[in-house]
């Protein structure tokens, strides 16, 4: 029997089976009223066996299915197969069928396109007109599930609708905001110290750096190595002097060890996943070796474990970056004993090194699907399976520590980073695309993913720029730092195996080309921080692929461009060697931007339709949108120096234009985007004469500087400085 119901207009919420309720909903679907409900025309639904269901759709010739958040591939997904089941994936090629993030939510673009979302915690599979192409076929492999069917007039209102279902974004704090640097790993006091002067010596705006897993003792969550790492806080509370915070990365992995008090009071309090055969705690090794996991599926245990955090921040980290939650498991002792009879190098009681990770890894030892079946959850008293709840242990992971970090200041934006991730995570943490490779392909892939994820929900999202395995090329991280300038998650990255890649990890030329981007990052900080919380709010994407603003854009799906917030439109360049590259510009009047450490300044006009755009290596393709109007200030060197007084403003109009400027301390959490402080700017062009004005909302009014720049679509410029 099918039930429906829903809270949102336009928005149907089917039930089959018994549903696991994975918080993907804003509001409790028990909460709902439930009629009996009757699928649409187009969709059908048959049982599985043994148990599960089939959902299918019709696909007309055109139709395209865009979504599906964190995948390989292009952003129309048609055509392809995907697995949505977290996966720790080190290898991001077209053939990769999980990622670490599950996302079933997507959109049939058409005339009368339609959303579907599959809230199922357990495996779905997507077949989008792939084996048959008039079909596109949903296999929901676990028990109950919800699905919600959206129907609107463009893409846009079902985006915005399902964010209504499933809530708005995360929003960090603005120091988030900023560029961050990471490794695997700065591995002591004098690494990360260096770090930090070196930012400072080479005039590199920075916020943020980022502390792996070397700074642990022995991999043990939520330990500092006291030997590489003596004084922390006074590390911390230094590098904050000068504008930078600590980040530190903590798995869900509990080192199995006697006399280590997280895991023996874990284990007193029974609070660790259990065998499925019955045998005590479930155990997989990870980075410490063997491991315990939390069951983060319990309310007491996310308790726990969110208050584990506390001594951390006591340390001056000031956010947290949740890594490994597939769970990944590098091995079992059962399989590592299967494993063993095959080779006699390792010592099977006492070995756990690289090589033998990496020999796992390539034997297939490592994520083996059936550790899924080996341990257990309790959900709602019960005793499930991994496998039917398994694309929801990053979240349940990642929920812990995010209801201590609102709980410990409920007035306050905290940061808070995940690999994996489910739909209703996007509300309390950031995500990152994970394992990429310093590969030319994967800036392309880094554009599509901003692309797909952004439309379902997931905001604050980066890839490590540079690449995370492999070796980057000095073009490569000129090229990949211009790329991320606009991504709202700004972080070089690199593997422990691979190459240096911090801006002046190469050349004077490479590190003068990286230090312009980012500074052209700070430069726009006005625009991004402000036009990213506007999107958040206001449930709507901040990086959008052209077919969401653009009809006419919906047949081609580009996916090698994006436009960053309402104005801005980006057209990264992803080849090596390349001078250049094609730009495809919806009909409408576009003026070519030039970006500088100063940040854009106008250029051409440009026509709409597709050109080859000349792009030398210091150079990006950047357009505005007429009826535009882009704030920026004089990029500092981290932030909390930005000022807030002084704006550039870059127009493009032929009548008015408006932007607004929060004017927020850059961490209290505020309800809704009306309640932000900020200043209203705008600019108009009456008989050819121009005129700025400012408007305060929610702040007392300030002396403002604004020097302008203005552009009309018949191609003339003007300037004007103005005290407002
Ligand atoms: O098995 O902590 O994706 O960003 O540097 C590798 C070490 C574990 C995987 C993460 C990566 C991180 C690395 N981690």
């Amino acid at each position: 029997m099918v039930s429906s119901a829903s809270p949102i207009p336009s928005v149907s919420v089917f039930s089959f089976g018994n549903p696991i309720e994975t918080g993907a909903f804003v509001q409790s679907p028990k909460t709902w009223t439930w009629t009996k409900g009757v699928l649409p025309a187009g969709c059908s639904l048959t049982p599985r066996e043994p148990k599960g269901f089939s959902i299918k759709f019709d696909l007309g010739e055109r139709d395209a299915v865009v979504g599906l958040g964190q995948h390989v591939g292009p952003v129309n997904c048609r055509g392809n197969t995907f697995r949505l089941f977290s996966t720790d994936c080190p290898v991001h090629i077209p053939s990769l069928r999980s990622m670490y993030g599950a996302h079933p939510f997507m959109v049939i673009l058409r005339d009368k396109p339609i959303g579907i979302f599959i809230d199922a915690p357990g495996e779905v599979s997507v077949d989008a007109g792939a084996s048959t192409s008039e079909t596109i076929e949903i296999k929901v492999t676990n028990g109950g599930f919800y699905l919600a069917l959206i129907t609107g007039d463009t893409v846009k209102e079902i985006a915005a609708k399902y964010i209504a279902l499933t809530g708005t974004s995360f929003i960090p704090p603005k120091w988030a905001f900023g560029f961050h640097q990471s490794r695997w790993s700065y591995e002591n006091e004098s690494s990360v110290r260096s770090i930090a002067s070196k930012m400072r010596e080479h005039d590199i705006p920075c916020d943020v750096i980022h502390m792996d897993i070397h700074y642990m003792q022995d991999y043990k969550v939520f330990t500092v190595n006291k030997e590489r790492f003596p004084d922390m806080p006074k590390l911390s509370s230094d590098l904050k002097k000068d504008g930078l915070r600590l980040i530190s990365i903590l798995d869900p992995g509990v080192k199995a060890e006697d006399g280590y008090s997280v895991y023996e009071d874990g284990k007193n309090q029974g609070f660790f996943c259990k065998r499925a055969d019955g045998k005590g705690d479930f155990i997989g090794a990870v980075w410490p070796g063997p491991s315990a996991f939390p069951d983060f599926f319990r309310e007491d245990v996310r308790k726990w474990w969110g208050d584990l955090y506390k001594p951390l921040k006591a340390e001056g980290f000031a956010g947290f970056w949740n890594d490994m939650n597939e769970p990944s498991i590098f091995y079992t002792p059962d399989a590592f004993k299967e494993f063993a009879k095959t080779i006699h190098r390792f010592d099977v009681e006492n070995d756990f090194s690289e090589a033998l990770a990496n020999t796992l890894w390539d034997k297939g030892v490592v994520n083996k699907e059936s550790y899924y079946d080996d341990f257990t959850h309790t959900v709602d008293g019960e005793q499930v399976p991994n496998r039917e709840v398994h694309n929801l242990f990053g979240t349940q992971m990642t929920k812990a520590v995010a209801d201590s970090l609102a709980a410990e200041d409920p007035t306050k934006r905290y940061f808070l980073l995940s690999r994996s991730s489910y739909p209703g995570m996007h509300r309390y943490a950031a995500i990152w695309t994970g394992d990429n490779h310093s590969w030319w392909e994967h800036l392309s892939l880094n554009i599509q993913q901003l692309i797909s994820l952004n439309l379902t929900g997931f905001l604050f999202v980066g890839a490590d720029t540079g690449g995370f395995s492999g070796d980057c090329t000095p073009e490569m991280l000129v090229r990949w730092t211009q790329l991320s300038a606009f991504a709202p998650f700004f972080r070089n990255h690199a593997a422990m195996w691979a190459k240096n890649q911090e801006p002046w990890a190469f050349d004077e030329k490479t590190l003068a080309l990286c230090r312009t981007s980012i500074k052209m990052r700070y430069a726009l900080m006005p625009y991004i921080y402000s036009e990213f919380i506007r999107s958040a709010s206001l449930e709507e994407p901040f990086i959008r692929g052209l077919f969401y603003d653009h009809k006419e854009a919906a047949d081609r799906l580009d996916d090698d461009q994006f436009l960053c917030g309402r104005s801005l439109l980006v057209a990264p360049v992803v080849k090596a060697a390349a001078h250049g590259r094609m730009v495809y510009l919806p009909s409408g009047s576009w003026l070519k931007v030039q970006g500088s450490e100063n940040g854009l300044t106008g250029e051409r006009l440009q026509a709409s339709g597709d050109t080859y755009i000349e792009a030398s290596i210091s150079e990006t393709p950047l357009f505005l949108k007429l009826g535009s109007l882009i704030p920026m200030t004089d990029p500092a060197s981290h932030t909390g120096a930005e000022s807030s007084t002084n704006f550039r403003l870059l127009a493009f109009t032929d009548s008015t234009a408006q932007c607004e400027i929060l004017l927020d301390d850059g961490e209290t959490k505020y309800s809704s985007w009306e309640s932000y402080p900020k200043v209203l700017c705008s600019v108009a062009k009456t008989n050819g004469k121009w005129s700025a004005l400012a408007r305060f909302q929610g702040v007392a009014p300030r002396p403002i500087f604004l020097e302008l720049e203005l552009w009309s679509s018949d191609g003339t410029r003007e300037t004007l400085s103005v005290n407002v």
